[in-house]
């Protein structure tokens, strides 16, 4: 249904995603992903790179007077620190003896030396530049944009911190919408995104401890999504399963090396009577509450425990969706980890190079973002039309449906 693709190098003069499939008519400014991309900036444990972008798009096609047209919108994101990066990364031959360094010492944890063997790279900059996490800007980008579809069916994503480097928080197993939500503003005013004011001094001391040994932290931010009606995602073919199109989402965030959904894998050491959520039927209104005004998903079915994170056989059953990414330390250390030089062969300790200690908080708005993404996909799989409005007939007549079900 959605089709997007994200170009650009970390330091090239610009990032470019395009988005396809976002029907005709939804309302979006540039200001609505500028926001988002603020969101995705901050944190605690960045490095100076962040103090040289401010990150602004331009919408360069598919809106037209700040309403979609239901073509292909094209965004961009200049990249600032270009201008220090314009001979090293321009796109015209090579002069003669133009003195650009190549980096030739892969660094461990990155994708500096496969990409150079798959490649056939001798200059590693062909490589880093592009498996760079600056190109998560450009997703949380269309990201957005798919946060502000969402939005008109009152589906909501939020994410927060669980955990930096070891510290932990007390995130996981939020019971309802209304925790999310509290957990999810609580977070907001955490520069380490985490909902928790304590922990969040702890982890600020955690990054302040790596970064005075030259070392870099990772950890565990949690996703979740409200307002999702049943029924996204599919049991019927491996490839349509909701989690694992989530999974692959999430995992697909530079550094991210694992992903849980609900109770994860504590499931693994209980019995069924632990971890199956049992139903419940309510008759009337408001068995869940109302969400947005015109969207009141009344799933008349509901649980008291949410452990499968809202899936079921590879379906939306109604509750929240909640899940779980872990991303490794950042593989750039000021520490000297050992390697290999590619031409000489010659064992060195690793180059000191600028980069993040930490940016957990920042992986936790990428993963809304893709989070965001992969349910606007699902849901206009189910709800698809050309406009906004034939969709929002089409999802009335399934709610409709729900309720006399
Ligand atoms: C990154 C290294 C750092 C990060 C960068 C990702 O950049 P630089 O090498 O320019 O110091 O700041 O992240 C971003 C630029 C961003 O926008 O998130 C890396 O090697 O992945």
């Amino acid at each position: 249904m959605l089709k997007f693709l994200t170009a650009g190098e970390s330091h090239g003069k610009c990032l470019t995603g395009i988005l396809e499939g976002i029907p005709a008519n939804l309302s979006i400014t540039e200001g609505d992903i500028n926001k988002e991309l603020a969101r995705r900036q901050t944190g605690y444990g960045r490095g100076g790179r962040m103090a040289i972008e401010r990150d602004e798009v331009e919408i360069t096609s598919g809106v037209r007077f700040g309403r979609t047209l239901g073509s292909p919108i094209t965004i961009m994101i200049q990249n600032r620190d270009w201008e220090n990066w314009k001979e090293v990364m321009g796109s015209g031959v090579k002069g003669k003896g133009a003195g650009i360094e190549e980096v030739t010492r892969p660094r461990p944890g990155h994708a500096d030396l496969a990409g150079a063997l798959k490649y056939g790279h001798y200059d590693i900059r062909n490589i880093l530049e592009r498996s760079s996490a600056r190109e998560t800007a450009v997703r949380v980008a269309v990201g957005a944009v798919c946060k502000r579809f969402l939005d008109e069916f009152g589906i909501k994503v939020m994410s927060w911190v669980n955990e930096i480097g070891g510290v932990k928080g007390q995130g996981s197993r939020v019971k309802n919408e209304k925790d999310i939500e509290t957990f999810f503003e609580m977070a907001e005013s955490s520069d380490v995104h985490c909902p928790d004011k304590k922990i969040s001094e702890k982890m600020r001391r955690a990054i302040d401890k790596a970064r005075k040994n030259g070392d870099s932290l990772g950890g565990i931010f949690e996703v979740a999504v409200t307002g999702v009606p049943p029924g996204l995602g599919s049991h019927v073919q491996w490839d349509r399963k909701l989690n694992g199109n989530l999974a692959k989402a999430l995992m697909s965030i530079q550094a991210i090396k694992g992903v849980e959904v609900g109770m994860g894998f504590e499931v693994a050491g209980r019995f069924g009577s632990e971890v199956h959520d049992e139903i419940f039927y309510k008759t009337g209104q408001g068995a869940k509450g109302k969400r947005q005004e015109n969207w009141p998903v009344v799933p008349r079915f509901y649980r008291k425990t949410n452990n499968a994170g809202g899936i079921e056989g590879g379906m939306s059953n109604g509750e929240p969706i909640l899940l779980r990414a872990a991303m490794k330390p950042i593989p750039t250390l000021y520490k000297p980890l050992r390697s290999v030089d590619i031409n000489t062969k010659g064992f060195f300790q690793a180059s000191v190079e600028r980069s993040d200690i930490c940016a957990v908080p920042a992986a936790s708005v990428i993963g809304e973002s893709v989070v965001a993404l992969e349910i606007a996909n699902v849901f206009l799989e189910k709800f698809g039309g050309d406009s906004l409005d034939e969709i929002k007939r089409n999802y009335r007549g399934y709610l409709d449906y729900l309720r006399r079900f």
